[in-house]
Protein backbone atom coordinates (compact mmCIF):
# COMPACT_ATOMS: atom_id res chain seq x y z
CA UNK A 1 0.00 0.00 0.00
CA UNK A 2 1.25 3.32 -0.95
CA UNK A 3 -0.48 5.28 2.09
CA UNK A 4 -0.76 4.82 5.64
CA UNK A 5 -3.06 6.47 7.57
CA UNK A 6 -3.23 6.16 11.27
CA UNK A 7 -5.70 7.62 13.76
CA UNK A 8 -5.08 8.03 17.19
CA UNK A 9 -7.98 6.72 18.55
CA UNK A 10 -11.39 4.93 16.85
CA UNK A 11 -13.10 7.98 17.89
CA UNK A 12 -11.02 9.72 15.18
CA UNK A 13 -12.67 7.23 12.48
CA UNK A 14 -15.30 10.22 11.30
CA UNK A 15 -12.47 12.04 10.44
CA UNK A 16 -11.10 9.97 7.79
CA UNK A 17 -14.05 8.82 6.06
CA UNK A 18 -13.63 11.20 3.35
CA UNK A 19 -9.85 10.80 3.06
CA UNK A 20 -10.20 7.33 2.20
CA UNK A 21 -12.92 7.87 -0.78
CA UNK A 22 -10.69 10.86 -2.23
CA UNK A 23 -7.58 8.21 -1.89
CA UNK A 24 -9.97 5.51 -3.55
CA UNK A 25 -11.17 7.93 -6.16
CA UNK A 26 -7.50 8.66 -7.01
CA UNK A 27 -6.50 4.76 -7.55
CA UNK A 28 -4.01 5.03 -4.34
CA UNK A 29 -3.76 2.04 -2.50
CA UNK A 30 -4.02 2.62 1.68
CA UNK A 31 -4.54 1.23 4.66
CA UNK A 32 -5.78 2.92 8.44
CA UNK A 33 -4.27 2.15 11.60
CA UNK A 34 -5.93 2.94 14.68
CA UNK A 35 -2.38 3.74 17.22
CA UNK A 36 -1.53 5.86 19.71
CA UNK A 37 2.13 7.79 20.34
CA UNK A 38 0.82 7.68 23.96
CA UNK A 39 -1.38 5.10 24.54
CA UNK A 40 0.17 1.94 22.06
CA UNK A 41 4.05 3.40 21.47
CA UNK A 42 5.36 -0.13 20.77
CA UNK A 43 2.29 -1.15 18.48
CA UNK A 44 2.97 2.44 16.63
CA UNK A 45 6.80 1.74 15.99
CA UNK A 46 5.80 -1.59 14.77
CA UNK A 47 3.15 -0.63 12.72
CA UNK A 48 5.68 2.29 11.19
CA UNK A 49 8.48 -0.03 10.08
CA UNK A 50 5.77 -2.58 8.68
CA UNK A 51 4.45 -0.24 6.61
CA UNK A 52 7.77 0.97 5.36
CA UNK A 53 8.97 -2.86 4.82
CA UNK A 54 5.83 -3.17 2.29
CA UNK A 55 6.80 -0.21 1.02
CA UNK A 56 4.32 2.87 1.85
CA UNK A 57 5.03 5.89 0.46
CA UNK A 58 3.49 8.81 2.48
CA UNK A 59 2.36 8.61 6.34
CA UNK A 60 -1.07 10.54 7.64
CA UNK A 61 -1.70 10.66 10.90
CA UNK A 62 -4.38 11.59 12.91
CA UNK A 63 -4.82 12.99 16.20
CA UNK A 64 -6.23 15.45 18.69
CA UNK A 65 -5.57 16.81 22.36
CA UNK A 66 -1.50 16.66 22.77
CA UNK A 67 -1.23 14.98 19.50
CA UNK A 68 2.22 13.99 19.09
CA UNK A 69 1.16 11.07 16.80
CA UNK A 70 2.65 12.90 13.51
CA UNK A 71 5.48 13.95 15.49
CA UNK A 72 5.86 10.25 16.72
CA UNK A 73 5.56 9.33 13.49
CA UNK A 74 8.13 11.53 11.90
CA UNK A 75 10.79 10.92 14.47
CA UNK A 76 10.71 7.36 12.87
CA UNK A 77 10.72 7.37 9.29
CA UNK A 78 12.06 9.87 6.63
CA UNK A 79 9.09 9.31 4.41
CA UNK A 80 6.98 12.40 3.88
CA UNK A 81 4.22 12.89 7.13
CA UNK A 82 1.24 14.77 6.80
CA UNK A 83 -0.27 15.27 10.29
CA UNK A 84 -4.05 16.31 10.28
CA UNK A 85 -5.19 17.97 14.09
CA UNK A 86 -8.62 16.97 15.38
CA UNK A 87 -10.80 19.08 16.85
CA UNK A 88 -11.91 18.31 21.12
CA UNK A 89 -13.91 19.84 23.68
CA UNK A 90 -11.95 21.99 25.77
CA UNK A 91 -9.64 23.65 23.26
CA UNK A 92 -11.18 23.21 20.46
CA UNK A 93 -8.33 21.37 18.25
CA UNK A 94 -5.87 24.73 18.84
CA UNK A 95 -4.37 22.24 21.12
CA UNK A 96 -4.06 19.26 18.47
CA UNK A 97 -2.90 21.83 16.21
CA UNK A 98 0.01 23.42 18.40
CA UNK A 99 0.85 19.72 19.15
CA UNK A 100 1.43 18.74 15.23
CA UNK A 101 2.57 21.94 13.63
CA UNK A 102 5.02 22.76 16.33
CA UNK A 103 7.67 20.71 15.08
CA UNK A 104 11.37 21.05 16.30
CA UNK A 105 13.51 21.86 13.59
CA UNK A 106 15.33 18.99 11.24
CA UNK A 107 11.81 16.69 12.00
CA UNK A 108 9.09 18.18 9.67
CA UNK A 109 5.67 17.39 9.87
CA UNK A 110 2.99 18.80 6.67
CA UNK A 111 0.33 20.31 9.16
CA UNK A 112 -3.17 19.94 7.31
CA UNK A 113 -6.06 22.29 8.97
CA UNK A 114 -8.19 20.59 11.55
CA UNK A 115 -10.71 17.95 11.29
CA UNK A 116 -12.32 16.41 8.41
CA UNK A 117 -11.24 19.45 5.73
CA UNK A 118 -7.80 18.47 6.99
CA UNK A 119 -8.07 15.08 6.40
CA UNK A 120 -9.25 15.46 3.06
CA UNK A 121 -6.81 17.38 2.15
CA UNK A 122 -4.12 14.92 3.39
CA UNK A 123 -5.11 12.79 0.96
CA UNK A 124 -4.82 15.29 -2.02
CA UNK A 125 -1.51 16.06 -0.80
CA UNK A 126 -0.09 12.37 -0.68
CA UNK A 127 -1.33 11.80 -4.21
CA UNK A 128 0.00 15.10 -5.43
CA UNK A 129 3.57 13.43 -3.74
CA UNK A 130 2.95 9.95 -5.36
CA UNK A 131 2.10 11.97 -8.42
CA UNK A 132 5.64 13.06 -8.57
CA UNK A 133 7.13 9.72 -10.08
CA UNK A 134 3.47 8.88 -11.78
CA UNK A 135 1.96 10.10 -14.77
CA UNK A 136 -1.30 8.76 -14.28
CA UNK A 137 -1.67 10.53 -10.99
CA UNK A 138 -0.69 13.86 -12.46
CA UNK A 139 -3.11 13.69 -15.14
CA UNK A 140 -6.00 12.80 -12.85
CA UNK A 141 -4.99 15.73 -10.60
CA UNK A 142 -5.24 17.86 -13.33
CA UNK A 143 -8.52 16.82 -14.15
CA UNK A 144 -9.61 17.23 -10.30
CA UNK A 145 -8.01 20.66 -10.53
CA UNK A 146 -10.19 21.34 -13.54
CA UNK A 147 -13.09 20.04 -11.67
CA UNK A 148 -12.76 22.36 -9.02
CA UNK A 149 -12.43 25.10 -11.36
CA UNK A 150 -15.63 24.13 -12.96
CA UNK A 151 -17.38 24.24 -9.79
CA UNK A 152 -16.94 27.46 -8.72
CA UNK A 153 -17.77 28.86 -12.54
CA UNK A 154 -20.76 27.00 -12.68
CA UNK A 155 -21.50 28.45 -9.21
CA UNK A 156 -21.02 31.68 -10.24
CA UNK A 157 -23.03 31.66 -13.58
CA UNK A 158 -26.28 30.02 -11.43
CA UNK A 159 -25.98 33.30 -8.91
CA UNK A 160 -25.86 35.54 -11.76
CA UNK A 161 -29.07 33.91 -14.15
CA UNK A 162 -30.80 33.96 -10.25
C1 LIG B 1 -6.17 11.47 20.86
O1 LIG B 1 -7.02 11.89 21.84
C2 LIG B 1 -7.01 10.86 19.79
O2 LIG B 1 -6.42 11.09 18.54
C3 LIG B 1 -8.34 11.53 19.90
O3 LIG B 1 -8.51 12.55 18.93
C4 LIG B 1 -8.30 12.15 21.29
C5 LIG B 1 -9.36 11.58 22.18
O4 LIG B 1 -9.23 10.17 22.21
P1 LIG B 1 -10.32 9.27 22.93
O5 LIG B 1 -10.35 9.71 24.35
O6 LIG B 1 -11.62 9.52 22.21
O7 LIG B 1 -9.85 7.85 22.74
O8 LIG B 1 -5.25 10.53 21.32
Amino acid sequence: MDVVIFIGSESDLEMVADAGRILDEFGVSHRLEVTSAHRSPERTRTLISESENKGAKVFIAVAGKAAHLAGFVAGHTSLPVIGVPVESAGLGGMDALLSTVQMPKGVPVATMGLGKAGAFNAAVLAVQILSLEDPTLKKKLAEYKKALADQVENFSKNIRKS
